[in-house]
């Protein structure tokens, strides 16, 4: 398959602990590209937008506030089957159930705090850049 593209947040948990480089590493190691990447403190109301389809969760207002609570890095990744190569680098949402060697086995602290976000679809991966990434800013 060709060289596609996916969303990536590291979470506030990673950044808190100053594990940006390592969460990066293991994506860059996974054969993942960083093509774009800003740190930022995202706002009530973009966490709200970004994790809509989750409202009526009942984790969605803890998710929110822990999304909120300290900075995150948002990348774009690019490299052969991205969704689904970051998705396996990443490992299962809840860092118990997660592989060895996954993200959130070495790194993520809880199913909340998990370390990362992976889009899960292409159709997804765009949404999810456009909602944080001109087109400039963006560089393959
Ligand atoms: P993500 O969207 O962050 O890449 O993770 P995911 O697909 O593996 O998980 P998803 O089902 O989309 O859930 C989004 C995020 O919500 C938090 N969560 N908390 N307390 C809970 O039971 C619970 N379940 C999910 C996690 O931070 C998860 O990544
Ligand atoms: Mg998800």
């Amino acid at each position: 398959m060709a060289a596609n593209r996916t969303f990536s947040i590291i979470k506030p948990d990673a950044t808190r602990r100053n594990l940006t480089g390592a969460v990066t590493t293991m994506l860059e190691d996974a054969g993942l590209r960083v093509v774009a990447s800003k740190r930022i403190k995202m706002t009530r109301e973009q966490a709200e937008g970004f994790y809509a389809v989750h409202k009526e969760r009942p984790f969605f207002n803890d998710l929110v506030e822990f999304m909120i609570s300290g900075p995150v890095v948002v990348q774009v990744l690019e490299g052969e089957d991205a969704v689904r190569r970051n998705r396996d680098v990443m490992g299962a949402t809840n860092p118990a159930d997660a592989t060895p060697g996954t993200i959130r086995k070495e790194i993520a602290e809880s199913i909340e705090a998990n370390s990362v976000h992976g889009s899960d679809s292409d159709e997804n991966a765009a949404i999810e850049i456009a909602y944080f990434f001109t087109p400039d800013e963006i560089v393959g």
